[in-house]
């Protein structure tokens, strides 16, 4: 039996890396601790050098019967920053399908957004819906 045939160079080319890719190291977060988040003293490090990308909810306006289109053009400027221009196209796609896009923000925002609408709509008794759902 040969050197090879008993495993010489099959545990070459186990050890060989398969591709290139495979011989570049994984890239080190900077900053990561070298000890594994611990300080020595025994407290836990806490390094997040990375940051995370918030959760993001669409607000929507749905389209009704009864609704004056004027309150949904004031909404828009009034809430969603929109001038009248935008917000005019903006009330009449959801006038034309039903549903509409007035803005994407995070959790709380959206939920504020959502409350100061309702609350307005039913102050001058429209059935306008605001909702928010996650992208
Ligand atoms: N459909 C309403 C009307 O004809 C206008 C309207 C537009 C209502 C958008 C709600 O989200 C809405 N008066």
């Amino acid at each position: 039996m040969t050197g090879e045939a008993r495993g010489g160079a099959d545990r070459r080319a186990v050890i060989a890396p398969r591709s290139s890719a495979e011989m570049v190291e994984r890239p080190k977060r900077p900053n990561a601790p070298s000890d594994g988040g611990r300080d020595g003293t025994g407290t836990a490090v806490l390094t997040r050098t990375r940051t995370r990308k918030p959760n993001l909810y669409r607000v929507l306006l749905l389209n009704d019967d009864y609704t004056p289109m004027e309150f949904v053009v004031h909404v828009l400027e009034r809430f969603f920053n929109k001038d009248r221009a935008e917000a005019t196209l903006i009330m009449m796609h959801v006038h034309q399908n039903g549903v509409g896009e007035c803005g994407v923000f995070t959790y709380e925002v959206a939920e504020t957004k959502v409350t100061l609408v309702m609350d307005l709509a039913r102050k001058h008794m429209h059935p306008l819906q605001c909702v928010m759902e996650k992208k």
